[in-house]
């Protein structure tokens, strides 16, 4: 008993004076490469790293105030209305303008896109052609370029409307563009579900009238995207405030603001998911 267990410490001795060898060799050539590493990191890469500076404290840094937002990056409340410039963008308010404005209702270049869609997509809200190629931002995206290159490509538009949300989404080149309440149809009248897509944009139409029991005339902004059983539209709605709720007779009602973007943003084509 006593030499076979002597046996075994040796064997563990050994079995352990080897491991720890292995680990002295690899750690050796650990060790050996790191210096090679770190000499390959061009030294501009680790300054880059480095943190831009939020001068004012305001909680975005001096480049994005001066480059996207377009603050004074010596200033947390760039309009002076008590709030800063950070609360502002975070509730969707221009930090820019003292009266409260919302980024979506306000095209500081008049280019034809709101300020918020400019912020989303990173272009300049003072310059109409980010890109310079002759075309403005509005523009390009009305038509589903890119305005931040002079590339001709297509850029691919989504809106999807979730019924238990009772919400209406829509992006460009995968970024959201806008979120708001919607209403879809009543029990007895569902909006249909699936996947669409924009057939035709009727800028005013009559819904109801002779027949029914409603008549809303003059209704603007039509986006029809299915005849299946009947014809349904994506569109403003001036007669109900009830967004968020289930109003309508199978149509996705949207308030009138949000509306006019959406209608200016869709394309025939445009894909449609509802679900
Ligand atoms: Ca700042
Ligand atoms: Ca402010
Ligand atoms: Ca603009
Ligand atoms: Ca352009």
């Amino acid at each position: 008993m006593k030499k076979a267990s002597f046996k075994k410490n040796i064997f563990f001795k050994l079995f352990g004076a080897s491991l720890a060898l292995f680990f002295v060799a690899f750690g050796f050539q650990a060790s050996a490469a790191e210096p090679i590493a770190s000499s390959t990191v061009p030294k501009a890469t680790l300054s880059e790293a480095e943190p831009i500076a939020d001068t004012d404290g305001d909680g975005f840094n001096d480049q994005v105030e001066l480059t996207l937002y377009h603050t004074d990056p010596l200033k947390a409340d760039t309009d002076g209305d008590g709030f800063d410039d950070f609360q502002e963008v975070y509730h969707g308010y221009s930090p820019r303008h003292a009266e409260p404005t919302k980024l979506n209702a306000i095209d500081s270049d008049a280019d034809g896109a709101a300020d918020s869609w400019e912020i989303r997509l990173g272009l300049d809200l003072l310059n109409p052609d980010t890109d310079g190629d002759g075309f403005s931002d509005g523009d390009e995206i009305d038509q589903g370029h890119d305005p931040r290159s002079a590339d001709a490509g297509t850029i691919e538009k989504f809106i999807t409307v979730s019924l238990a949300g009772q919400e209406l989404a829509y992006s460009f080149n995968g970024v959201l563009l806008d979120r708001f309440a919607v209403s879809t149809g009543v029990r007895s009248m569902p909006t249909p579900t699936g996947e669409f897509s924009i057939l035709d944009k009727v800028p005013t139409k009559v819904y109801g009238g002779t027949g029914y029991d409603f008549y809303y005339p003059n209704t603007k902004w039509n986006l029809h995207f299915t005849t299946k059983r009947l014809r349904y539209y994506i569109h403003g709605a001036y007669w109900h405030n009830n967004f968020g709720r289930p109003m309508s007779h199978g149509c996705v009602n949207v308030a009138y603001p949000n509306m006019e973007r959406l209608y200016q943003f869709a394309q025939v084509g445009t894909k449609v998911e509802i679900s």
